[in-house]
């Protein structure tokens, strides 16, 4: 059996743990795609969070309270950039992490294509997953906001996602997201072939907005999840109308969908008319959740451990 998952970081990490056990207890194969448009390149170096946080979780080197990063981190270089005033200072540059992004860069840089330089790194962490990024090219998810200097308050400027999720904690006034890019990315080597071949399509209870769309903003991919012959089932990542962790309301706020396993299921639609979804898994508080042509059932919802994920992906398999 193939499976398939579209993953963010964080939250999807905790979804792949849970895939990979249901997949080693049934003795299928596991390909994510993972979101790229985190993806920003500082101090010369390029950084991919969700890529690196599923890698982490998988290959046991995540700081688990965290969720992103490596456990028993240190900030050393952190704080020598912040001591020569090199900008940004906000985003957490750990000692270790800095390996990866020096490895992944050094590798860029002498040619290599994204998932290639992303096998390298999983040959040492072993995930037991195939991670696939959504893209090889550059998309990058940048945020339109009216920003704090500006007097009138009607201004707009385009800022990276993550100093609007991490320095601004997104609580400027935000009119849209953009994915730099997308219209020019094609899907990496292996994704659509993936989606294609897969026995089920899992879309991880990832945000919405700033994981998932991106993704499905790759021209082609939204192609061969309509074409495929497997089901498509999502797992709602809002449970009784507040996400479980992080802000995915304040991205559903900005494009206007309601916080609620509803609002998300219909965001994604269903493939009978032009969506994404044959089925949808909400949790139990959420039960009686109407999707239109979309499949739904309630399951407890919360990824308190592996093997509660795996259960909750064994729901997700046999819905449909
Ligand atoms: P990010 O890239 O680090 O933001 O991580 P993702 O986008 O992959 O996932 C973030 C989402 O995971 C959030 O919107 C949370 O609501 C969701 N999430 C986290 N833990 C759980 C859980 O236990 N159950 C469900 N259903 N969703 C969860
Ligand atoms: N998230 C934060 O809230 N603060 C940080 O300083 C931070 C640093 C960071 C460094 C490497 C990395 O791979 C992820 C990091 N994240 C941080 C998480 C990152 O912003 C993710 O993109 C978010 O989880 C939102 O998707
Ligand atoms: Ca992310």
């Amino acid at each position: 059996m193939r499976v398939v998952v579209l993953t963010g970081g964080i939250g999807g990490a905790r979804f792949l743990l849970g895939v990979r056990a249901y997949a080693r207890e049934v003795g299928a194969e596991v390909t994510a795609v993972v979101n790229v448009g985190d993806d920003l390149r500082l101090h010369g170096l390029r950084v991919c969070p969700d890529l690196d946080s599923v890698l982490y979780s998988l290959g046991g080197g995540a700081d688990p309270e965290r969720g992103w990063g490596r456990t028993g981190e240190s900030w050393t270089v952190k704080t020598e950039l912040a001591a020569y005033g090199a900008e940004p200072s906000w985003f957490g540059l750990g000692d270790k992490d800095l390996a990866t992004h020096l490895v992944r860069t050094t590798m860029l840089d002498a040619g290599y294509p994204l998932h290639q330089v992303t096998d390298a790194l999983a040959t040492r962490w072993q995930p037991g997953v195939r991670l696939l990024p959504a893209t090889d090219d550059r998309l990058e998810t940048h945020v339109v906001v009216t920003p704090p200097d500006d007097a009138g308050g009607d201004g707009q400027r385009a800022i990276h996602f993550q100093e609007w999720w991490i320095r601004y904690r997104a609580q400027l006034p935000t009119h849209r997201f953009v994915f730099v890019g997308a219209e020019a990315a094609k899907p990496a080597p292996g994704v659509t072939e993936a989606i294609a071949g897969a026995d089920v399509v899992l879309v991880a209870p990832s945000n919405p907005v700033v994981s998932i769309a991106p993704i499905l903003a790759v021209p082609g991919v939204r192609e061969a999840l309509a074409g495929t012959p497997a089901p498509v089932v999502g797992v709602s990542p809002i449970i009784g109308g507040a996400p479980v962790r992080g802000m995915a309301d304040r991205c559903l706020a900005v494009v206007g969908v309601p916080c609620s396993a509803a609002g998300v299921g219909g965001l994604y639609g269903s493939r009978t008319t032009g969506g994404l979804l044959d089925g949808w898994l909400v949790a139990e508080e959420d039960a009686g959740t109407q999707v239109p042509d979309v499949t739904v059932r309630a399951v407890p919802l919360r990824m308190t451990d592996e093997a509660a994920t795996a259960t909750m992906v064994r729901a997700a398999v046999e819905l449909t």
